[in-house]
């Protein structure tokens, strides 16, 4: 059986109490990772101050560059480890993973290297009254030890998003992975070695986030902490963020809506709403859980969404066939089913899916749920208000472009929305009007990692990517010189 182990300092650690990981595709026993204890939490967080103090906290930017590329190099070296690893972890298609999850862990470093070393920073001249004036130019200096916490739907992806430009910025970290998925976040330690990071610039910590996320978001050595997950947990975070007025950025949940005018292209609508309601089992932050479709095209929208909804094939993520993986946990699935029966209870019409799939022998154990589609419901129902995280949506149809755009933003979320329409000045007068992070049109999770990422009203605070990173994982000193 694997075991997975901590690394602080530049070595895997050991601590003799083990937690449990079960296959989300088969449900057996896989792997035993050796939970973190606080004392060695308190270890972690010392290497990292230590590290900032040592070579890391010396090197030249271009040193530091180069550096990051080596990691980005070294994670494509051993591409196939880290594939097999996530999809161990997590059960998805390696169809998905090869092409967005591993991929994006490498590219996580070479654009937060290249946006570090062409990062321009400002320059004032300043008039006085004796006429000589003065300079001001500002010095970008890291925070210094950030604390980064993520979830399990996009381990790889998500831990780089933020480890990424967090060393960029000459910053050291502590990661602490979800206890669900830990698997490339310590596979991560290795390459980290091989790139000649310096001891202690990346510690990972391991186990549940009560107890370990807990111990190291209350370590007053922690200068900052990025985070991604629930709306609940970052509520936490942010408050445990603010003794000793530390700064924190979370992107946080979504309960996002797709907006369909009767002037879309229907093939191209039908394939990117598959995409963003069902990729991943519907376990993506920016998915699709809330469809406003325009009456006149209602029901074939309706008909092809579900005839796509029934043609995935869910299996082994070593299948080349499979196109859908199961949920993360047993738990997961409880709360997913919940759902399911909440929509009925509720008086949904069950479009398609609402249980168990059945699955061969050797899969019956793991965690699968249908792809599901409802519609009927009203907007209170609690699966039109509530985040699932499952593969489902409710489709609803309306009337007018003022009432798509209302009922879309009828929402305590604010992360993504998409919009699908060939009429070009609509498809920018609505996509303005959206209050979320992001706005597709006539697209999903097409991301260019320059742009500002995060969400508004409860789906977050800050923005990460591009520059809007080195402002989160840097300290300005403004110099001011009188001339
Ligand atoms: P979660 O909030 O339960 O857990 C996220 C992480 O926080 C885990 O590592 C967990 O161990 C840790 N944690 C939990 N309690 C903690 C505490 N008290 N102190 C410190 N750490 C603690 O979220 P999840 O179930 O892992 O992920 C699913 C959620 O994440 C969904 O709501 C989804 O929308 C959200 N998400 C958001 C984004 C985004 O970019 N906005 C991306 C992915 C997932
Ligand atoms: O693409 C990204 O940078 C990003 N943060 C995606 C988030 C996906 C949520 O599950």
């Amino acid at each position: 059986m694997r075991k997975v182990q901590g690394f602080i300092n530049g070595e895997y650690v050991s601590s003799g109490v083990y937690g449990d990981i079960f296959s989300p595709a088969t449900g057996e026993l896989i792997c035993q990772y050796d939970v973190t204890t606080p004392e060695q939490v308190d270890q972690a967080v010392k290497a990292a101050e230590d590290a900032l103090k040592g070579p890391w906290g010396k090197i030249s930017l271009q040193e530091r560059v180069d550096i990051l590329y080596k990691i980005a190099d070294g994670i494509e070296a051993r591409f196939e480890d880290f594939l097999e690893a996530e999809c161990i972890d997590t059960g998805k298609p390696q169809s998905l993973a090869r092409h967005i999850d591993i991929p994006r862990g490498a590219a996580n470093f070479k654009v937060f290297a290249d946006t570090i070393k062409n990062a321009a920073d400002e320059a004032f001249h300043t008039p006085t009254p004796d006429g000589t004036g003065a300079l001001n130019y500002t010095v970008r200096k890291p925070k210094g030890v950030v604390g980064v916490i993520g979830p399990w739907n996009l381990p790889l992806l998500l831990m780089t998003w933020k480890v990424g430009p967090a060393l960029a910025c000459g910053n050291t970290v502590v990661v602490k992975p979800s206890e669900e998925t830990q698997l490339t976040t310590t596979l991560l330690g290795e390459v980290m070695n091989e790139a000649g990071v310096p001891k202690g610039v990346y510690n990972v910590v391991l186990g549940q986030g009560a107890v370990v996320g807990e111990a190291l978001i209350t370590n007053p050595g922690l200068d900052a902490i990025t985070f991604t997950g629930s709306t609940k947990t970052g509520e936490r975070i942010a408050a445990a963020a603010a003794k000793g007025i530390r700064d924190s950025s979370l992107e946080l949940g979504g309960k996002n809506a797709g907006i369909v005018f009767a002037d879309c292209d229907m093939d191209k609508a039908i394939e990117g709403t598959l995409r963003s309601v069902f990729a991943n089992c519907g376990q993506v932050c920016i998915g699709t859980e809330r469809l406003y479709v325009e009456r006149s095209i209602f029901d074939e929208f309706v008909q092809r969404l579900k005839e796509g909804a029934e043609a995935f094939k869910l299996g082994a993520s070593d299948d080349p066939e499979t196109n859908m993986g199961p949920l993360i946990s047993a738990a997961h699935r409880e709360k997913v089913l919940s759902y399911y029966k909440a929509a009925v209870d509720e008086g949904a019409t069950v479009v398609t899916g609402g249980g168990i799939p059945e699955m061969s022998e050797e899969l019956a154990g793991g965690y699968w749920v249908q792809p599901t589609i409802w519609t009927g419901l009203p907007e209170t129902a609690k699966v039109v208000q509530e985040e699932i995280f499952g593969p489902c949506t409710h489709i609803r149809p309306f009337d007018t472009e003022e009432e798509a755009i209302e009922l879309a933003n009828d929402t305590p979320y604010g992360l993504a929305s998409s919009v699908w329409t060939e009429n070009n000045s609509r498809a920018h007068r609505v996509a303005a009007q959206m209050d979320t992070g992001i706005c597709w049109i006539n697209s999903w999770f097409l991301r260019d990692l320059r742009t500002p990422f995060g969400g508004a009203k409860q789906s977050g605070t800050g923005r990460e990517g591009g520059h809007y990173s080195l402002e989160f994982y840097s300290e300005l000193t403004n110099i001011c010189v009188k001339l």
